[in-house]
């Protein structure tokens, strides 16, 4: 199996899965700007959208889109029991939170990250996302993780996503249990693992 990424980006999120799963996978850098991959070859033979992340499985098929290789890979591996079962309430807020994160967090924050962003725009987008990580707050009072007790794809997707604010200088202090939320997750060990191998990553590449 091979999970193209680049460092920090959404692909942190199954990155950090197929660690916490104990699944063994090959990591291929790409580079989202010249769309080359670190082995030479044109991501876009592999992902014609030219994004990552992209789970390539040992038969050559491609997975691509965050949410569904969370669920995909949370779901092969029952023994982690970190998707309720089906039909139950629990595994709805599952699927809801991982939708959220993606439509209401991922790509609200992340087109900050465009280089043409004006500061209307950033301030527009600010005062958008501010209600929704208000409501992330409000959902872990009082919890370690999104779902349950248990560590899972939606939290891995969420920290990811989360991680941005600080490089995106947007203030956090008001979300104090999201804080504390980015903060349990990277002490996972799995979590440091993978930040670890996306900064050698990173410096190997130059
Ligand atoms: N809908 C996609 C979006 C993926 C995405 O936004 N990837 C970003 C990094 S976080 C990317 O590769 N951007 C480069 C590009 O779009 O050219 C998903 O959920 O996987």
């Amino acid at each position: 199996m091979k999970l193209y990424l680049s460092p920090g980006a959404c692909s942190l999120a199954p990155h950090i899965l197929l660690r916490e799963l104990g699944i063994g996978f090959e990591p291929v850098l790409v580079d989202l700007a010249t769309k080359r991959t670190g082995d030479g070859r044109d991501f876009r033979t592999v992902n014609p959208l030219g994004y990552v992340p992209a789970l390539e499985l040992e038969d050559g098929q491609v997975l691509t889109e965050v949410l569904a290789i969370l669920l995909f890979l949370a779901e092969r591996h029952p023994q982690a029991e970190m998707v309720p079962p089906p039909g139950s309430v629990e595994r709805a807020r599952l699927y809801g939170w991982l939708s959220f994160v993606a439509t209401e967090l991922h790509k609200l924050v992340g087109a900050l990250f465009a280089p043409n962003v004006t500061e209307a725009t950033r301030v527009a987008v600010i005062e958008r996302a501010r209600p929704r990580l208000a409501h992330v707050d409000r959902a872990l009072e009082g919890r370690d993780y999104l779902i349950g007790e248990r560590f899972g794809p939606a939290d891995a997707y969420l920290f990811t996503v989360s991680r941005w604010l600080g490089y995106l200088k947007i203030d956090t202090a008001d979300f104090p249990n999201l804080r504390a939320h980015q903060e349990r997750v990277r002490a996972r060990p799995a979590v440091s693992e993978a930040l670890r191998v996306e900064t050698e990553l990173k410096k190997a590449a130059g």
